[in-house]
């Protein structure tokens, strides 16, 4: 914990949406730690989306177990009035989101139902919620870099927003919600605005996991190329633990505000193939083929945060650097590839779907 950290609430309970997500998977870790009990909306599906959260899973029917599964969906407002009904949560994260910015040009609709009218109809939840018991509940809303656009950096609380994704977009909506119904309805509702994070944890169609994870197997000869988009982009990347560290800070500040949580630096996906290869090895160029497949119809060319205001009031800093967080996704990743390895040359069919996509 952060020298500002205040003292962990006993016994508080908190909902999060998106709990089988990268940042989810940490946050529960992060609160199950601090006593919380934790309840978390998973959405159905054929195959196991829970691989994030097995560990911290224990069989309900023992009595310290403290993280709780609910089937759920941001696009399904009865479900989550139930939801809060049920669990009477003190604190809400609002983490689900359709948060892949490539895919969300293929699938602005959906995009939007999912990001920008799933905050409302949790906000509007909230509210009927708050009035009719008279409970107050604290409610994060996981805002994005994506909302800058191209604004000038470095960014900061007071940059205006201006998307250029349909994620964006749609975040920005969820974003201004938060703020109208704290302003119209006296919710405790409060936007992180958060810069890129990554992690051992990252989906693999993200930039970052996606060259982690081809580096090493290429390095241990299980692949030769990777095909990428845009390799000037700049973003500021963080990891996801120090991330999860700062939302948590933000609902226990006594008054609902905005904050954005950022490193300060900016780094280039080029840079990212530098470090990546850099630590195996391994020059990128040699295997590296830009695709402009993986172009988007609108790209923001440089995020760098100015994360100040969170420093100073909510005394949130990050502890991953560039360099560490590179490295520890690259150990990980090799992990897997030497385990591929392994299973390959004993003669056995391993199951990849081939490079990874987006
Ligand atoms: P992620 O790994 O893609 O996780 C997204 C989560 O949302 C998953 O648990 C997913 O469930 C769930 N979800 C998707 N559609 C849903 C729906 N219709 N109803 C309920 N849940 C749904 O994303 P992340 O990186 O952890 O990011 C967490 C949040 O922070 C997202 O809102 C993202 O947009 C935002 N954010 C992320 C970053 C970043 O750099 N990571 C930066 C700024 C903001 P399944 O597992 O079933 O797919
Ligand atoms: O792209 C470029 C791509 O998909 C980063 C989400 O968590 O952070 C994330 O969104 C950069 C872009 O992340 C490939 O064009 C090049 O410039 O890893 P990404 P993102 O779009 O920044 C924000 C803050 C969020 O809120 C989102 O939820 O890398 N790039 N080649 C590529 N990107 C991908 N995915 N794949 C490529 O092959």
């Amino acid at each position: 914990m952060s020298p500002a950290s205040p003292a962990p609430p006993a016994g508080r309970r908190a909902l999060v949406t998106g709990i089988t997500g990268q940042d989810g998977s940490y946050l529960a870790e992060f609160l199950l730690d601090r006593g919380y009990e934790v309840h978390g909306v998973i959405r159905r599906a054929s195959t196991f989306n829970t691989d994030r959260i097995e560990h911290l899973y224990r069989d309900p029917h023992e009595p310290d177990a403290r993280l709780r599964l609910h089937y759920g969906d941001l696009t399904d407002s009865s479900g989550l009035r139930v939801l809060l009904e049920r669990v009477q949560p003190d604190e809400v994260y609002n983490l689900g989101a359709q948060s892949h910015v490539r895919v969300s040009f293929d699938q602005p609709e959906y995009t939007a139902d999912v990001v920008a009218l799933g905050a409302l109809r949790l906000l509007e939840a909230l509210r009927d919620y708050q009035a009719r018991t008279g409970r107050e509940v604290r409610f994060y809303q996981a805002g994005s870099s994506e909302m800058f656009g191209n604004a000038a950096p470095p960014q900061s609380e007071a940059t205006p927003f201006r998307p250029r994704s349909p994620y964006g977009v749609a975040k920005v909506y969820a974003h201004l919600q938060t703020v109208n119904y704290r302003e119209a309805y006296g919710l405790f509702a409060a936007n992180g605005i958060l810069f890129n994070h990554e992690s051992e944890r990252r989906h693999e169609t993200f930039v970052t996991r996606k060259i982690t994870r081809a580096a090493t197997r290429i390095a241990l000869g299980l692949q030769t190329t990777l095909y990428l988009g845009n390799l000037d982009a700049r973003r500021d990347w963080g990891h996801a633990q120090d991330y999860v560290e700062a939302m948590w800070l933000i609902l226990q500040h006594p008054q609902p505000d905005d904050f954005v949580i950022a490193t300060g630096e900016s780094r280039s996906v080029r840079e990212f193939l530098d470090a990546a290869f850099g630590l195996l090895g391994l020059d990128w160029r040699g295997h590296v083929v830009v695709d402009p497949r993986y172009f988007r119809p609108a790209e923001i060319d440089r995020l760098e945060g100015d994360a100040s205001r969170a420093r100073a009031i909510l005394g949130w800093r990050p502890r991953v650097t560039f360099d560490e967080l590179v490295r520890r996704m690259v150990a990980h990743d090799m992990e897997l590839a030497r385990a591929e390895r392994t299973l390959r040359d004993g003669g056995h069919a391993v199951g990849r779907r081939g490079p990874a996509r987006e």
